[in-house]
């Protein structure tokens, strides 16, 4: 049943003003590959600018209340950078998101954090965790997010097994210290840095990871995190039929764990897992997936990039919306193959950004988010007010 206008514009507002999705700090920092990090004089190197982009981001887009948080980037002194956090939150009307211990810079960590084969180093990185968690009851932000970069590069090397069993002991011990409302997110990724095995390489793993550390474990898919050939939709289906999706970091990418801005490579990919929550939905999931981005704005202007994902993504979530879901179901019911295809696919050719605009005129948003950054010269003003000082260049690829 084709809807009208009105009726349509009744749907994006529900749709626009429901979804909120959370910007990682790191996306506003001078980041690079290892060949090279190509320094932006706008960018931020304290916490306090990465709230003030972030707090430009939400004036202009309207749906990124939260900021990620990276624990030894944004809280180098643990616990007791909370009271500035706070302080910040309070200034700039951004509250912190989800908590991400650094378990992949310490040199320690060379064989592992949580699975090294030294139970000294495996306490340092529990201890790390705990610290984290620590700082999330004290933020108030329920999402503890961890992924680890521990694996090996030589076979024969590490006992994989005796791995998992440090692994499932220190998140069991972990996830006993959180607070009732607080989840662990835990989040799997195939390859690098380690190029042989990853101790939590797909989403198999981290389900029974979720599984064995509680029931307020769950599996954070990062959309980066798969091998070019996986259906990463599937995988999503079957976290929301075993109810262990927890969260998304998106991102998108040409080969590997490329963390390009959302949508700029296969949008169409990004539509077909907004479906899979869309429909669970409307099929009476109880769902609570927390939405991220986790990028690195390496050639972009980061405000930008940022600015250009969120609405991307405000794009293909209201057309997934579009798809008139019970027809749908009709036609794969009767399997009538294309009516399905075209059905879905239509919805995703859908041209939305008119009632997008709409949308943000009735709820005084700039009607054009980037034109209005452009405009507003506070890219131009940054740039000036930290050229200034010798910008650090944080090396995470
Ligand atoms: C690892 C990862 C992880 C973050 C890091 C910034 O590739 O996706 O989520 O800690 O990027
Ligand atoms: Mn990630």
């Amino acid at each position: 049943m084709k809807l009208s206008e009105s009726a349509a514009l009744t749907l994006a507002s529900q749709t626009l003003d429901a979804f909120k999705i959370e910007i990682p700090s790191w996306g506003f920092a001078n980041t690079g590959t290892r060949f090279g990090k190509f320094v932006q004089a706008g960018a931020a190197s304290t916490v306090e600018e990465k709230f003030a982009d972030a707090a430009q981001v939400l004036r202009l887009t309207g749906a990124t209340p939260t900021l990620a948080l990276h624990v030894l980037w944004d809280l180098p002194h643990g616990v007791n950078d909370v009271p500035a956090v706070q302080a910040l939150e309070r200034r700039f009307g951004v509250r912190a998101g989800s908590i991400n211990p650094n378990l992949f810079q310490d040199q320690e960590y060379k064989f592992g954090s949580l699975c090294n084969p030294s139970a000294a180093v495996r306490q340092q990185a529990l201890a790390h965790v705990l610290d984290s968690i620590e700082i999330g009851k004290l933020l108030g932000s329920r999402d503890l997010s961890v992924w680890l970069p521990d694996g090996s590069n030589y076979p024969g090397t590490q006992s994989i097994r005796k791995r998992i069993g440090w692994l499932e002991e220190a998140l069991c011990t972990a996830h006993a210290t959180l607070a009732p409302e607080q989840r662990l997110l835990i989040e799997y990724k195939p390859f690098e840095p380690a190029f042989y095995h990853t101790d939590i390489a797909d989403w198999g793993m981290s389900a029974h990871l979720a599984r064995t550390a509680g029931d307020q474990a769950r599996v954070l898919v990062d959309t980066g995190h798969h091998y070019a050939t996986q259906n990463i939709e599937q995988i999503v289906a079957w976290l929301l039929h075993t109810g262990l999706l927890g969260g998304f970091h998106f991102n998108d990418r040409r080969y590997a764990d490329d963390d390009l801005t959302l949508g700029s490579i296969d949008p169409y990919q990004v539509f077909r897992i907004f479906h899979e929550i869309q429909a669970a939905t409307s099929d009476g999931l109880q769902l609570d997936v927390a939405f991220m981005i986790d990028q690195s704005h390496n050639l972009k202007g980061k405000i930008e990039a940022t600015v250009q994902t969120v609405v991307t993504a405000q794009e293909i979530w209201l057309k997934a919306a579009l798809v008139d879901r019970e027809r749908l179901a009709s036609v794969q019911q009767s399997c009538d193959l294309v009516a399905a295809e075209e059905l879905f696919r239509g919805a995703f050719w859908r041209d939305v950004r008119p009632l997008i605009a709409a949308w943000r005129e009735t709820r005084g948003l700039p009607i054009d988010p980037l034109a209005e950054l452009r405009e507003c010269g506070y890219v131009e003003r940054i740039n000036r007010e930290r050229a200034t000082r010798e910008s650090a260049v944080s090396s995470y690829a």
